[in-house]
């Protein structure tokens, strides 16, 4: 069967560095053929040609066998973790699967979607050329929710569990608190918050140790503490 093609990014992005997690740990990243946009500052993402693909301009955005497309990260997730073998990543059981998108959902619209909204809105973000917005107090009230809620999952973790489900492996919803933390420490964001939540450094350090998460993170993504 030929390769899938993913269209994404680095993975300092953490949207489609959710998916590469997915891929790595599921083991099926030689399965898909990643075609890594330039974002910053070519915009790339925001070009005709991947408007084709995706009108929303975003990655990841995985072209299927008949030539249509799947975007949105969740979506793509559950697509690729349904049709290859292995363990599910975003759980096993119907309660598993709830869980899943429950801890997902808080973690993506709450902590990374407020700390990406902060990158765009506060800092220069993606450049002159793709940043419109400059607002600083929502920017800072992004980065107040984010602070807010990554202080709710760390209280959930304090009970030693390591991952947000309690099981033996990582599921989705800890992909995405992984890049959610990964982007804290981006470059101008400024928010680590492995430094400032005791339990999420101890989360952030069980994430750098495990191999998927090594060989999903080989580029560094920005990071000094991963030799980007
Ligand atoms: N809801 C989408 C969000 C995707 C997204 O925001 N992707 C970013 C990269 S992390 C992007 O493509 N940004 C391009 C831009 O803003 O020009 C998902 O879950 O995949």
């Amino acid at each position: 069967m030929p390769k899938l093609r993913l269209y994404t990014s680095p993975a300092a992005f953490p949207n489609p560095q959710r998916v590469r997690l997915l891929m790595h740990e599921k083991g099926i990243a030689g399965e898909i053929e990643e075609v890594i946009l330039n974002m910053a500052p070519g915009g790339e993402q925001r070009g005709w040609q991947h408007l084709t693909r995706n009108p929303w301009g975003e990655t990841p955005t995985l072209e299927l066998p008949d030539g249509g497309y799947l975007a949105e990260s969740t979506a793509i997730g559950r697509y690729l973790d349904a049709n290859f073998p292995g363990r599910k990543i975003m759980g096993e059981t119907a309660l598993e699967q709830a869980q899943d998108t429950m801890w997902d959902s808080r973690v993506w619209v709450q902590i990374l979607y407020r700390i990406t909204t902060m990158f765009h809105v506060l800092h220069s973000g993606l450049g002159p050329k793709l940043e419109l917005t400059h607002n600083a107090a929502w920017g800072e009230h992004c980065r107040k929710e984010a602070l807010a809620h990554a202080g709710l999952v760390d209280r959930h973790l304090s009970d030693g569990r390591d991952w947000l489900l309690g099981g033996d492996g990582p599921t989705f919803a800890d992909m995405t608190l992984c890049t959610a933390i990964a982007f804290s420490k981006f470059g101008p964001n400024h928010t680590p918050l492995d430094e400032r939540f005791e339990q999420l450094d101890r989360f952030w350090r069980t994430c750098k140790a495990r191999d998927s998460f090594k060989a999903a993170y080989a580029d560094g993504a920005g990071l000094a503490e991963l030799g980007g």
